[in-house]
């Protein structure tokens, strides 16, 4: 395809990034991630330990926590802490096992079974993938390659199984900044073959999806211009990879919009996890739509749907995590999380990922690091199999010392997971 030879490798994090710094001077800065110097190291800076809460069970934790619709009230206020450290956790055995056969960012991947199906991304920030690469747990190898149709979103997509059919919801059409489709897909992965399902009303970036009670759920994500946080949230009845209504119904909005959360149904609750508002845009007039980097917040909040049909709020994330949206497992009734970014760096401006695992225990709500990723990374693609967690694809860190954004990967790691 259109893809330059040698450009594997390429980072991506050569976005030339454009700061609208309104409280700093009200000048505007450009920075260059890849010149920008490195002036810290994060042994600098003292561990941010947040906490966890004591075990309590959902109820308990709900009724001493009446959030009664004020969800902003609960903000705690955004300290200048080191939350964009490192937190400790423990170190884990990794294993590297066989590489993608591409590199990805902002790509989407799905479990079914034994099969990791491995969808789109960026290659560069100048070509994205249209294809399918499906991983085997048994075997421990790539194959089954496979098109997407050719109007199917190429990142940001939101994207859920009911075990043999795959929803493919929105998404950014292109690489660079370009704009979202409001195209949506099922894949039957019996047969490998698409079929069209109803289009979202408007498009979305990276929207939270989810199956839940039978119906297809998408909510937040960002606006058209890639930045503006969508609080809107529709659902459709479906089965078997088809819709069962004409058009996408209405739901209570979510509490706070913007791109890549987790979106996670556990104990027949459907949860939305970290996230952010911001996201870069498309430099105005550029005929290539080039990304530019805008103010991003990053959340730890974690939102729940249950029967009331209220959102409620649950302990956070023990700090604010975004670019999780398939970097998430349940593994015996906690849901296990993998890297993201977090907080900008408060002095460098510049974006820091994050190296842990994260666990939320939900019969306790409690929280823990499971421990240490081999490296940080963002928008990585998770999986479980046999008591083995695996990463596959993402932007990794520059290296130990710093965490922020450089090489695009197609490395795939395991770790036994025990607890
Ligand atoms: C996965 O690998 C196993 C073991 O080699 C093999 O039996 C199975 O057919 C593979 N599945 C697919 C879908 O390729
Ligand atoms: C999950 O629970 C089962 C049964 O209690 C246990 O055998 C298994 O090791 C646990 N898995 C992990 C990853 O801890
Ligand atoms: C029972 C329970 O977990 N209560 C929590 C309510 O929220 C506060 C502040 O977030 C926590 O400190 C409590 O633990």
């Amino acid at each position: 395809m259109a893809r330059p030879a040698g450009k594997h490798n390429a980072p991506i994090g050569r976005f030339s990034i454009l700061l609208g710094c309104v409280g700093l001077l009200g000048a505007a800065l450009i920075l260059d991630l890849l010149w920008a110097s490195s002036s810290y190291s994060s042994s600098a800076y003292s561990w941010a330990v947040q906490k966890t809460p004591a075990a309590v069970t959902v109820q308990e934790y709900l009724h001493k926590n009446s959030t009664k619709g004020d969800l902003k009230g609960k903000e705690n206020g955004r300290f200048l802490s080191a939350t964009f450290a490192d937190l400790p956790g423990p170190e884990l055995d990794w294993e590297k096992m066989a590489s993608a056969p591409v590199p990805r960012l902002d790509g989407a991947a799905i479990q079914i079974k034994n099969l990791l199906y491995v969808f789109a991304g960026y290659g560069t920030i100048d070509y994205v993938h249209s294809h399918v690469d499906i991983y085997n747990f048994t075997d421990n190898t790539w194959g089954g390659r496979f098109d997407m149709p050719k109007e199917m979103a190429h990142s940001h997509l939101g994207m859920v199984t009911d075990g043999r059919y795959i929803y493919v919801v929105t998404g950014q059409y292109g690489p660079q900044c370009r704009g979202p489709t409001a195209r949506t897909f099922v894949l039957d992965t019996r047969t490998n073959t698409w079929e069209d399902f109803v289009p979202l009303p408007v498009p979305r970036y990276a929207p939270a999806t989810q199956l839940w009670r039978g119906r297809l759920h998408v909510m937040g994500g960002s606006k058209e211009n890639r930045h503006t946080p969508g609080l809107e949230h529709w659902s459709i009845a479906v089965k078997d990879g088809k819709a069962l209504e004409k058009e996408w119904k209405t739901e209570i909005p979510i509490p706070r919009g913007g791109p890549h959360r987790a979106c996670v149904v556990i104990d027949d609750r459907l949860l939305v996890i970290g996230g952010q508002e911001g996201d870069f845009m498309a430099k105005p007039g550029s005929p290539i739509f080039k990304c530019s980097r805008r103010n991003e917040v990053v959340y730890s909040d974690v939102y729940m749907l249950d029967d009331e049909m209220k959102w409620k709020t649950l302990p956070p994330m023990p700090k604010p995590d975004s670019h999780i949206e398939f970097a998430w497992v349940i593994v015996n009734g906690s849901i296990v999380i993998v890297g993201g970014t977090t907080d900008k760096h408060p002095n460098t401006k510049k974006m820091i990922l994050v190296g842990e695992i994260f666990r939320f225990h939900f019969a306790s709500l409690k929280w823990s690091v499971l421990g240490k990723l081999p490296y940080r990374v963002k928008t990585t693609l998770v999986g479980f199999w046999e008591g083995y967690l695996y990463f596959t694809s993402g932007q990794r860190d520059r290296g130990p010392e710093d965490p922020s954004p450089k090489k695009v990967l197609g490395d795939v790691w395991r770790t036994k997971l025990q607890f």
